[in-house]
């Protein structure tokens, strides 16, 4: 157990209380380990005040404080949080740098076709080339769910046991919950499914939720 650490995380989340933005692997992950933790809630505004910039020079949450040591970029932090408690990495050197190879591959080379899709249909429908290139977007996503998909066949998780590899990887995908696109894929479906049956994805779930439920109510 390490000095108590304190993450920031949206005081209101646009994404409605469903965990997709990027504190909530990081909560995962402090839950998978039994880690205590407290949040501090930032507003939009204050994401892009020097105090906050100070912590993450791009104005973004999350950020992770533990003792003088300060991180940003969720990757980051999850790779320390992995690296500080035993149960999200394996001990075998060689299986550990996979695993690390499977976050670095949900960070670099899943998520970025997922958020590209996202980014233009919330902010591009209404340009003249959206519809020419949704097709596109749509290709590059499932180029890399096939791929995805045909790795981790009928095994529970991508190399051996859960590691932050899968609570990486499960994060990025379960963007696309709310597209059809993931029912051309039941494996990724049911490993999604698996990852958010842990009691420790549900514990930080409800935790973000919670947030979100106070700054509604509050409105
Ligand atoms: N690479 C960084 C990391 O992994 O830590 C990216 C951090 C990041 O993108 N943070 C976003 C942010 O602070 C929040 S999570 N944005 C404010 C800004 O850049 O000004 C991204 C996010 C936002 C909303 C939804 N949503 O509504 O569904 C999902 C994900």
């Amino acid at each position: 157990m390490i000095a108590r650490p304190t993450i920031r995380a949206f005081e209101s989340s646009p994404d409605r209380g469903r965990g997709l933005a990027r504190d909530f692997p990081v909560r995962w992950a402090l839950e998978e380990v039994g880690q205590p933790y407290d949040v501090h809630l930032v507003t939009f505004k204050e994401m892009k005040e020097p105090e906050h910039r100070a912590l993450q020079p791009f104005g973004q949450i999350p950020t992770y404080q533990e003792d003088d040591l300060s991180l940003f970029e969720s990757a980051a932090i999850i790779l320390r949080i992995a690296e500080t408690h035993p149960g999200l990495l394996p001990t075998d050197d060689n299986a550990r740098s996979r695993a690390i190879a499977w976050m670095f591959a949900a960070k670099a080379t899943v998520e970025p076709v997922i958020v590209e899709r996202e980014a233009a249909m919330l902010l591009e429908r209404d340009k003249p080339w959206f519809d020419a290139r949704m097709p596109n977007m749509e290709d590059r996503v499932r180029g890399r769910l096939t791929d995805l998909s045909n790795r981790l066949g009928q095994a529970d998780w991508l190399d051996g046991d859960f590691s932050a590899g899968d609570l990486m990887m499960i994060g990025v995908v379960r963007r696309l919950s709310s597209s059809k696109i993931l029912d051309d894929y039941p494996n990724i479906k049911a490993y999604i499914a698996r990852g958010e049956a842990r009691p420790a994805f549900k514990r930080a779930f409800a935790a973000q939720l919670a947030v979100f439920t106070a700054a509604s109510s509050a409105l």
